[in-house]
């Protein structure tokens, strides 16, 4: 039995669908400024995102897919390049406040906060990204609700290594065993659960499809008052939607 003390989120899929038509925007916007005939279609993004981060994803993309482009001897200087402009243009995309929090994000982080439950962020994504899109789709304070942000380059490995949710346990100063991860996808389930959390799981359009035997629950979504949740897998107590309530009751089983 654990008592809960602080909800760790992950960012893209998990707080918003950023990935198809934010991220995948940025980097074919930023392809085609580079003059590069590269062009990254929603099946085969999907296919990609098995890559985390950005820079990495471009590097795998090119010597894996194209290797018929050239590369020239300052390639890992280029990605990096290419990945400053793909951040500007994402920043530039998620300013005009089309991405939208996912259902039940707010609510729930807002009811955390009148438990006293400590809050974070452990990602893949830059600072900088999570700070623009809890400012433009969340509220203009958002971002000062959480105790904790792990993200982007603080650690080598990136997900599905443990690392950085080894780091946001660090910062929060907590044992894993009084914090829950909320994520979207396999790569970060594997970071989580590596790091000893458990997990609750709130599929996303890339990875309704992807296995999720360590999650202690699996949704469609975090859900609403009047917008239940349906129930991929595990027990979710007869709750409707991720209540504070409903990952006290996960917690008391651990
Ligand atoms: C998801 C990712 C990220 C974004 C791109 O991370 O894999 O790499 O697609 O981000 P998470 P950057 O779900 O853990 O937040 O281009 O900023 O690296
Ligand atoms: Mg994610």
């Amino acid at each position: 039995m654990a008592t809960l003390k602080a909800l760790i989120f992950d960012v893209d899929g998990t707080l918003a669908e950023t990935e198809r038509d934010a991220h995948r925007v940025a980097f074919n916007d930023t392809f085609a400024k580079y003059h590069l005939d590269w062009h990254w279609s929603e099946t085969l993004y999907g296919e990609l995102l098995a890559v985390t981060g950005g820079k990495e994803r471009i590097q795998h993309y090119w010597e894996n897919y194209r290797q018929d482009t050239p590369a020239p001897n300052n390639k890992i200087e280029l990605i990096s390049q290419l990945h400053r402009d793909k951040t500007a243009r994402y920043n530039e995309i998620i300013s005009q406040g089309e991405i939208a929090l996912r259902p039940g994000v707010k609510r729930l982080i807002q009811e955390a906060r009148e438990h006293g439950l400590s809050l974070a962020i452990s990602t893949t994504t830059s600072m900088q990204n999570v700070t623009s899109l809890l400012q433009h789709s969340g509220s203009a304070d958002m971002l000062e609700w959480f105790k904790v942000i792990a993200a982007g380059d603080i650690v080598a490995a990136k997900k599905p290594a443990p690392d950085i949710y080894l780091v946001a346990l660090e910062q929060l100063q907590l044992p894993p065993e009084a914090c829950i991860a909320i994520e979207d996808s396999r790569n970060g389930l594997q970071s989580a659960w590596g790091a000893n959390i458990h997990t609750v799981i709130t599929v996303s359009d890339y990875t309704r499809h992807e296995n999720f035997n360590e999650a202690s629950l699996v949704v469609d979504q975090l859900g609403e008052v009047d917008q239940p949740f349906t129930v991929l897998a595990g027990d979710a107590f007869g709750e409707q939607y991720v209540s504070v309530n409903l990952l006290q009751k996960l917690a008391a089983n651990w």
